[in-house]
């Protein structure tokens, strides 16, 4: 039972049997993080014991959010069976850590909307983006309201993030067609605007990415002579008729300019013209980025003197990306680089399921950046998403799906078990090398199995999964030719080979399969 704190339901059956107690204070030791020096709400620290086979927790925290944060970080550590007596204190690395459904295709439902948000303020994230592209009240129908149903659900979304310790920002994409010269137009943003205050929305986002450089109305042109002058006006505007509504509400502008060095014109004059209290969406040097450095960083605030809001562009895999899934961790993002940046938003899938797991991984890194282990992290959200019970048969076929702008190198764990097979070739030990192969694919086998089960997750990953099945035949008919190497078995592997080649979605990295067998085995 919880002493001292009224926890969310998610709590109520796994602290049953445990002892835990909740006592907060409001000294430095629990409001303020030595290593960010930053006052936080997020911070807590966990004494862990036994009594006999009871488990004792001792929460030392400043208020509900961390205590959340506490129970949830206990939680993690007694499924994944890491828990160690021992005292630890915790506070997080960035300060904003979130995701965005930012990506174009169709928007995740109100069900998977929930779902993802609850799983990752489990996992200690506190920043929700709502910008679907393809929601055409966000982007194209940005001037008509929302009708009621779809406000409601939007309440609903807003309220769960509250029970949830999360900021949700409602963004809204006006770009596409608003004169910017005109009053009536703001004077239009503002009501769509006020129709989502009305609902509990506090946290509100201008994004003006994907949209013509150059201005397109006479009047615009006539006022404001370029693009970014009136993209200034418009921000500032709205910001302060946003303050004059409530001094509370912050905003986040997504400008046109959102990736590059960071002291380009457009967006080094439009950082220096805006309030400093405005959070500025950067992707990094690149739309999808392979890596963020703490030097980008520095520069970018120097050019705009705003510390970057990472808008980073993975795990979506919209648009040229749509035959990629990236399921794999989150990489290359240094670990310093929230002394430099406001945080990271991960811009999603539309596979929400999927977009999970390196959701989790985001969220680890965020949480702790110096002590970051992408392969533990990962394995960690696969366990959380797709079953403890499941992992092993997931991982050894999502091993293959780490393809994307990160450039991590994909099939890692079945080539280290095929360099094993090799080496025993090497030396003449066939049979020894053939039962280890055979093991692979049996592994594989139990993979397929797996993926065919009627299981959200499995179902969002039948288009890869379908090419993975042809690998497992692919697989198995290379031993079996292998070992007898018949006109019959050639021919039939060769079709299979050219299935697996017609089929454009990526598993893995490219190659030449035929060459490639012809140099290993002389097929
Ligand atoms: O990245 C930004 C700021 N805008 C769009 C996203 O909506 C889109 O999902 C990604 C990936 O295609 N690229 C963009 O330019």
């Amino acid at each position: 039972m919880i002493n001292g704190f009224v926890p969310n339901p998610y709590f109520d059956d796994f602290f049953s049997s445990a002892q835990v107690t909740v006592t907060k204070s409001d000294t430095r030791k629990v409001c303020y993080c030595e290593k960010t020096h930053r006052l936080t709400d997020e911070k807590y620290i966990l004494n862990i014991s036994h009594e006999g086979d009871t488990l004792v927790a001792d929460i030392e925290c400043s208020g509900e959010k961390s205590a959340f944060y506490a129970l949830c970080d206990l939680r993690l550590r007694v499924e994944n069976g890491t828990v160690e007596d021992g005292e630890y204190i915790c506070s997080p690395s960035f300060a904003v850590r979130g995701y965005i459904e930012g990506f174009y295709g169709t928007p995740w439902t109100h069900e998977k909307r929930k779902s993802v948000m609850s799983l990752m303020a489990k996992n200690r994230m506190n920043s929700v983006y709502y910008a679907p592209k393809d929601d055409a009240y966000h982007r194209d129908l940005w001037r008509e309201k929302y009708p009621e149903a779809d406000l409601l659900k939007l309440k609903e979304l807003v309220d769960l993030a509250k029970e949830n310790y999360m900021d949700f920002h409602f963004c809204i994409a006006p770009g596409l067609s608003m004169k910017y010269s005109s009053d009536e137009e703001f004077n239009t943003l503002m009501e769509k605007t006020k129709q989502l205050y009305s609902i509990g929305i506090r946290h509100f986002g201008l994004l003006l990415d994907d949209i013509d450089e150059e201005l397109f109305y006479d009047e615009d042109k006539a006022l404001y002579g370029e693009t970014v002058n009136a993209h200034i006006d418009l921000i500032e505007k709205y910001h302060n008729a946003l303050l004059a509504i409530d001094s509370k509400i912050k905003i986040t502008v997504c400008p046109t300019l959102y990736h590059g060095r960071g002291d380009e014109y457009y967006i080094s004059k439009l950082g220096k013209n805006i309030s400093p209290l405005i959070s500025l969406f950067w992707t990094g040097r690149d739309i999808c980025s392979r890596e963020l450095t703490s030097l980008e960083a520095i520069r970018f605030v120097g050019g705009t003197y705003h510390k970057p809001l990472y808008w980073d562009n993975y795990p979506v895999n919209d648009v040229a990306m749509f035959n990629e899934m990236h399921i794999s961790p989150i990489i290359n993002r240094e670990p310093d680089l929230w002394k430099y940046s406001e945080g990271i938003i991960s811009n999603c899938m539309e596979y929400a399921e999927c977009s999970k797991i390196p959701l989790i991984t985001f969220a680890d890194y965020l949480w702790d950046s110096e002590n970051y282990n992408p392969d533990k992290s990962w394995e960690n959200a696969i366990r959380q998403v797709a079953g403890k019970e499941n992992a092993e048969d997931f991982i050894v076929f999502a091993d293959h799906l780490y393809i994307s702008c990160l450039k991590d190198r994909p099939s890692k764990r079945m080539q280290k078990h095929f360099s094993v097979v090799m080496d025993l070739l090497g030396k003449g030990e066939n049979e020894k090398a053939i039962a280890l192969a055979y093991e692979y694919i049996e592994k594989m086998n139990r993979s397929r199995e797996y993926l065919k089960k009627d299981l959200p997750i499995c179902n969002e990953l039948t288009k890869w999964s379908e090419k993975f099945f042809v690998a497992c035949d692919m697989f198995t008919k290379l031993l079996e030719t292998l070992q007898n190497k018949t006109e019959e078995n050639v021919e039939e592997l060769y079709s299979i080979i050219d299935k697996y080649e017609s089929m454009p979605v990526v598993l893995t990295e490219d190659m030449n399969i035929r060459q490639e067998l012809h140099n290993m085995f002389g097929l």
